[in-house]
């Protein structure tokens, strides 16, 4: 079974219920379990405006589902946890993003895998190096070469 690894982010409505919620309902979905999560992080919110700081974590899971079976449902989950379709990098209750499939490289209209943005979050890889320091992506790159290149920006660990 293919490891695979879940952003999550809340800056709305009690950010770490909304992640820990979250947590619990990505494990009961159906061929799915959830392996590890990393501690919680406060950041600062990456984006134009003004919002609050974020609740970010990582999530390792395995899985039986296709990648856009998964997909289908974790969007149902930031559904059913009260997230609108909000505008683009605006606040959000939660975002649930596939970071990394497996050894998996995607590039369709609702999926993009690994993630496009990772690199430039350290929200992002500073959780996912806490379960997986050694971590070499489908692309070749290691992930301790994407933190030595990913721009700074407030990280707070809790
Ligand atoms: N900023 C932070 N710090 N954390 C997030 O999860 C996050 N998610 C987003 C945007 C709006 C890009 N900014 C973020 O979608």
């Amino acid at each position: 079974m293919p490891r695979c690894y879940i952003g999550l982010g809340s800056n709305l409505s009690d950010p770490q219920r909304q992640l820990n919620a979250a947590l619990t309902a990505i494990d009961s979905i159906s061929g799915t379990r959830l392996l590890r999560c990393s501690s919680f992080y406060c950041s600062a919110p990456v984006g134009p405006g003004e919002q609050p700081d974020y609740i970010n974590a990582v999530a390792e899971i395995e899985t039986v589902l296709p990648p856009h079976g998964l997909l289908d449902q974790l969007q149902a989950i930031e559904a059913g946890q009260g997230r609108e379709r909000e505008i683009r990098w605006g606040a959000r209750t939660l975002d649930l993003d596939i970071l990394l499939f497996g050894e998996k490289i995607l590039d369709t209209e609702r999926l993009h895998v690994p993630h496009p943005r990772m690199a430039e979050r350290n929200f992002v890889l500073l959780p996912l190096a806490e379960l997986a320091p050694a971590l070499v992506l489908p692309t070749g790159e290691s992930l301790a070469a994407l933190l030595q290149r990913c721009p700074p920006n407030r990280l707070e660990k809790l």
